[in-house]
């Protein structure tokens, strides 16, 4: 491959070959967007023009100046940003990334391509090939299974309904094809904005190539700077978007069982947790609230009154879930049908008239979420659901998934090799060949659950303006982030698979995807009063809480294995609600950068091989490490400290001496407790443990804080819900010569709720002198301070 020409306008430079292209534009700082075509023919417009693109992912798309210059006797041409610059090698049609420094990111060994033309729908083979040196860590690649460094791995995204899955088990059900590649410190990313089939080789064939390939015609490829994984990360999001704030309510404990037979079951959950006195907030409705499966309606001999339940449950401070499946009964009179034939909303077979499977609803139909009409009709079909209250949706089954395919009077299972041959379909889905609008399958599988999430957000948006949309999605794509919370899917109750979630929502945050949890004591199968426990204290951390089940398993509620679980259950379900302001800040901080809760150790120690390793601890934020028991009969947990200081605080309590970084360590961890460091110079804000949640405009606040050179901590708080008034409140300080100084700043309109805040100041020696506070007590190397709500600096004198 190689160009011999090439186009220049100020923002978007093209090289061109004789039947291939490489498109170079800037549309954020930090961001090149390569447009790789290997075979003209299918992309262009006409000479020297490439067709426009659509993108489902790509919300930012800015058009920054570019510059190019020549170099070699012309045979490298050199296209810069003011953060990055790529070398563009005409001869052999490679590539190569580098940093404002200098520094090689990234290289591509070449792209290429061939259209393998086929009845009915064509087929392509894009390929392209990134360096790999042997030390470059691969991380992301969105919900994945295996470690948090994917090296070795062989990855296909094709959203796909898997039950049960296993360990290794790939696909899953979300396809984010973006990779964050870390070496020496330094992190790059890399997008690959296609909706298409695609497979990734991470070095395992070859241990020094990362090989993408896609069934679509092009490679439209996203390269980030760093230098920091955060910076990747943040530069990533501002490309494809961000979780927007939760309502407050949806990060407190959900519960959920596919088998709740009725409204009285409902109720009985509901009253087993206050009887209990467990913290709850949510319950969630799965499919048998519907009348046959028929989406968007009531078993009314199950729900007689579903508005009337849902008062009755807010009355207790808990809001009502449903479940929410695409595929539409196909039954003449049921609304919804004729609606969506009326509307024209369904997509078709290759024939052209309407696709008809068999999902739950049997037969079914599929609305084409990738067009706007089928995504406004859907958005206004939550309307009575609103109106009676419920206060969230849980789409499933939208990879899509599609048990049987209906073909006349012949009905075969989709994953039959009948089904392989006459409609070339992978896994439990739709044929490749099935039409939305003027598009195959093939090409829009994976994005069908985010036109759903979409649809769902938008009808939200306008059904109640007042309130945040609370969604939850089990397939997804890049930029899914900007619509739902993402949940794992149907995991087991195996300690691996509560081993396993830990990598998994780590790399979904990596990718974007910051609103995640995986269905905690396992979604298949029978769990343990132990398993129960484990998994209740790592859930505590998962920004999406929920126990969650199915049919024919055992019980999971936390009362359902006796004492001591039981009790230690609370206990942590108490901790969840006293982290609520840390973890709300948290959301609102992804909502702004892009940055997720759960981050990995190397997110702070990059360059840190050991920290690298850790895929079975995580951070909470910057701050807190945790590293929860996830085998079975263990009471002790190894853990790597990175590099700083960090202070035991296990169970959010001081529990030993600062100790040094960059040390392995083992902490006691019996059945109740869960080993916790708090970062020197970092802060936890906590409140008090409630039954459920009520306004993020907390009247209890302490702050824990590890005293050191420099301190830092934000919080942010407003009523929990809507769109109203805020405030960010930001503490600095550290050490000044013999004194320790704290200052606190705030931003927002948001009137305080609290008369006086408390702060807990951890390694400190006996103060001399405080000054600012109300009150003071200095008890076993912690110093406890009662200060004004509104309180300006702190000053401690040692
Ligand atoms: O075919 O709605 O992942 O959470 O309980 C199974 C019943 C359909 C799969 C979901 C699971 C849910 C279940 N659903």
């Amino acid at each position: 491959m190689r160009f011999d020409d090439i186009s220049i306008e100020s923002t978007r430079i093209t090289f061109w070959g004789p039947r291939t292209a490489l498109e170079v534009r800037s549309p954020l700082p930090g961001v090149l967007r390569l447009r790789h075509v290997p075979s003209l023919g299918h992309s262009a417009l006409g000479p020297r023009e490439l067709a426009p693109k659509q993108s489902w992912a790509v919300v930012e798309q800015g058009q920054r100046p570019l510059s190019l210059r020549r170099e070699m006797d012309g045979q490298v041409a050199v296209v810069a940003t003011e953060e990055l610059s790529l070398e563009v090698g005409l001869a052999q049609g490679n590539w190569l990334l580098r940093d404002a420094s200098g520094r090689e990111l990234a290289r591509c060994e070449g792209f290429s391509g061939e259209a393998m033309p086929d009845y009915p729908v064509t087929r392509f083979r894009s390929r392209i090939s990134l360096h790999a040196p042997p030390d470059e860590a691969w991380l992301g690649f969105g919900e994945k299974v295996g470690a948090l460094d994917k090296r070795g791995m062989h990855f296909v995204f094709w959203n796909t309904d898997v039950v049960p899955h296993h360990p290794d088990t790939d696909p899953l059900y979300q396809s984010i094809p973006f990779s964050l590649g870390l070496r020496d410190g330094v992190a790059w990313g890399f997008f690959l904005d296609e909706s298409w089939r695609l497979e990734a080789d991470v070095a395992a064939e070859d241990p020094t190539a990362v090989r993408w390939e896609s069934t679509g015609p092009e490679l439209d490829a996203y390269l980030f700077a760093g230098p920091l994984p955060a910076d990747v990360v943040r530069r990533y999001t501002a490309l494809t978007g961000r979780q927007p704030l939760p309502p407050l309510w949806s990060l407190g404990a959900q519960q959920s069982r596919w088998g709740y037979e009725n409204a009285n079951e409902i109720r009985s959950v509901i009253q087993g947790y206050r009887a209990h006195k467990l913290p709850l907030d949510c319950v969630y409705l799965d499919i048998d609230y519907m009348e046959g499966y028929k989406v968007w309606t009531w078993d009314r001999a199950r729900y007689p009154d579903p508005a009337g339940l849902a008062k009755e449950a807010a009355a207790q401070g808990v809001r009502l879930v449903t479940i929410i499946d695409p595929g539409v009964k196909a039954e003449p009179g049921y609304r919804v049908y004729d609606e969506a034939l009326a509307g024209d909303h369904l997509v078709r077979n290759d024939r052209g008239s309407v696709l008809v499977g068999e999902v739950w609803p049997k037969p079914a139909v599929f609305p084409d979420f990738t067009r706007e009409a089928a995504r406004a009709w859907w958005g206004g079909l939550h309307k009575g659901f609103v109106e009676a209250g419920i206060a969230g949706f849980w789409n499933d089954m939208n990879e899509p998934a599609c048990f049987r395919l209906v073909n006349g009077d012949e009905t075969f299972s989709i994953i039959s090799a009948a089904a392989r041959d006459k409609g070339k379909v992978e896994g439990p889905t739709l044929p490749h060949d099935a039409r939305h609008g003027d598009k195959r399958h093939l090409e829009v599988h994976n994005v069908y659950a985010i036109g759903m999430a979409q649809a769902a957000y938008e009808g939200l948006r306008k059904l109640a303006p007042e309130r945040r949309p609370f969604l939850l999605t089990r397939a997804g794509s890049a930029g899914i982030q900007r619509y739902t919370a993402v949940w794992t899917g149907d995991n087991s109750s195996y300690w691996s698979h509560m081993e396993l979630s830990i990598a998994m929502l780590l790399g979904l945050g990596l990718s974007g995807v910051s609103f995640t949890g995986s269905d905690v004591a396992g979604f298949m199968g029978n769990t343990t009063g132990e398993m129960l426990v484990r998994w209740q204290q790592l859930g505590t951390f998962y920004p999406l809480l929920r126990n969650h089940s199915a049919k024919g398993t055992r019980f999971q509620e936390p009362w359902r294995f006796g004492e001591p679980y039981l009790s230690i259950a609370r206990e942590w379900l108490e901790r969840r609600y006293q982290l609520l302001p840390t973890l709300y800040s948290l959301m609102h901080e992804s909502s702004q950068e892009g940055l997720p809760a759960l981050r990995p150790l190397v997110m702070y120690a990059p360059g840190d091989t050991e920290a690298l390793r850790m895929d079975d601890a995580f951070l909470f934020g910057r701050d807190l490490l945790v590293a929860p028991v996830v085998r079975q009969g263990r009471t002790r947990r190894h853990m790597y400290l990175p590099e700083g200081r960090w202070l035991p605080f296990s169970n959010l309590g001081l529990s030993g001496e600062p100790l040094e970084g960059r040390q392995h360590v083992l902490a006691e961890a019996p059945l109740g407790t869960v080993p916790m460091w708090l970062r020197a110079g970092g802060a936890l804000a906590l409140t008090e443990p409630a039954q459920h949640t009520t306004t993020a405009n907390w009247a209890h606040l302490t702050w824990h804080i590890h005293a050191a050179e420099h301190v830092e901590a934000r919080l942010y708080e407003d009523e929990g819900d809507g769109y109203g008034a805020s405030r960010l409140t930001r503490l600095a300080g550290g050490w000044k010569g013999d004194r320790f100084v704290l200052e606190r700043s705030t931003e927002g309109t948001l009137p305080l709720a609290r008369e006086t805040e408390t702060l807990c100041v951890y390694a400190l020696t006996p103060p001399r002198e405080v000054h600012g506070a109300r009150e003071h007590r200095f008890v076993d190397g912690l110093l406890l301070l009662e200060v004004e709500a509104g309180w300006s600096r702190v000053e401690v004198r040692l």
